[in-house]
This record gives structure tokens, C-alpha cells and sequence, in this order.
């Protein structure tokens, strides 16, 4: 644990432990007190699991809005909740457009969309069927796009997801009532275990 990280625990330690991700600027709003600008804050309990990843985006199209595109993504488990958020920089032209995103089940391979399976469904993956795709069920992340070419979303589910060599996809669309969000543009790896 970094000097950084034990300094945001002393200024916030009454609502619980918070760990701190380097990542690509936070909005004001995301950071309690403390937290250096550039980075994230999630609270943490004490025995939480964690996961996180930062950096480029890979592409799955040759062509789209996130060819020089960053994204920090971090998940914390605490029992059968998790949290999850998502922060993306750097993505040209697409101001006021929404896009989705979502936790896939396989890994985030650079120009092949199809290695990212489908998304983590925790019907699918606890054998129940029929299996139902909403925001309960799976992690959506769908971002609107600011002016200065940033997005953020976060997300509360009621379950835990396995571990694995995972990954965040970001899609061409919006996601729908059924989960579909459109054609794979770009991920971003997240594996735990
Ligand atoms: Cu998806």
C-alpha cells in the first residue's frame, strides 16, 4: 500500500476504506476528499476484492472514435455486491454520443471482437435458464461522451463475478432493453482472480 493510499484512508476512514487507482483525470464529483486529481476513488471494505486496469484501448474495428483513446476501469466485490466504474479519455468526435459498454466473459484481444465472448451473464454462468440479460444480471457501463472527449459510468450488481482473464467492451451503440448494444469498437483487459 502506497503513502497516497494510507493518506485518503486517514481523511475518509469514517465511511470506510477507500482504494485509490492512478487513472486518466476524475471528475470533481468522483473524488472525496483527498484524492488527488487524476485519479479514482471506490470505497473498499477491509475484505473486498479488487480489480482494476488502466491504460490503452485496444481496437476491435480499424476505425472509430477510440484509436487514441485511454480507459481505467475498477471493480470491488464485498460479498455478493460489486461496484464497478469506468473512465474513458481521449475519444475524438463523438461528443454527446452514448455508447456501451459491458463486462465480456473472455479476454480483450486487439482486432478480434469475437475473443471477448459473450457478455458475463450470471444467469449464464450459474446454469440458470432461461437466462435474462439486464442490468441486474450483467455490468453495463454505457458512458456518454463530453465536450473535452470523456465518459464515465459506473454500476452496483448483486453478485460477484468469477475470476478471469476478462475484459470491458465498448460497443457502437447504446445498450438496448435486450443487452445489444452493437458492433465491438474497443476493450480494455480486466483479469482477477
Ligand atoms: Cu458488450
Amino acid at each position: 500500500m502506497t503513502g497516497r493510499v494510507r493518506g485518503v484512508l486517514a481523511v475518509v476512514g469514517v465511511l470506510g476504506v477507500v482504494g485509490v487507482i492512478a487513472g486518466p483525470v476524475a471528475a470533481a464529483q468522483n473524488r472525496p476528499p483527498g484524492v488527488p486529481r487524476g485519479e479514482i476513488a471506490i470505497p473498499v471494505a477491509p475484505d473486498s476484492n479488487v480489480a482494476s486496469s488502466n491504460g490503452p484501448l485496444r481496437p476491435l474495428q480499424p476505425h472509430g472514435p477510440f484509436g487514441t483513446a485511454r480507459a481505467v476501469v475498477v471493480m470491488v466485490s464485498h460479498g455478493a455486491r460489486t461496484s464497478v466504474r469506468l473512465k474513458v479519455t481521449g475519444i475524438e468526435h463523438a461528443a454527446g454520443r452514448t455508447f456501451g459498454a459491458h463486462l465480456h466473459t473472455g479476454p480483450c484481444v486487439a482486432g478480434d471482437g469475437a475473443a471477448a465472448g459473450p457478455h458475463y451473464n450470471t444467469d449464464a454462468i450459474e446454469g440458470r435458464k432461461p437466462a435474462r440479460a439486464d442490468r441486474e444480471r450483467e455490468v453495463w457501463l454505457d458512458f456518454t461522451v463530453s465536450p473535452s472527449g470523456a465518459g464515465t459510468a459506473s454500476t452496483v450488481v448483486p453478485f460477484a463475478p468469477k475470476p478471469g482473464n476478462r475484459s470491458i467492451v465498448i460497443h457502437q451503440e447504446a445498450t438496448d432493453s435486450h443487452g445489444t448494444a452493437g458492433a465491438r469498437l474497443a476493450c480494455i483487459p480486466l483479469t482477477w482472480d
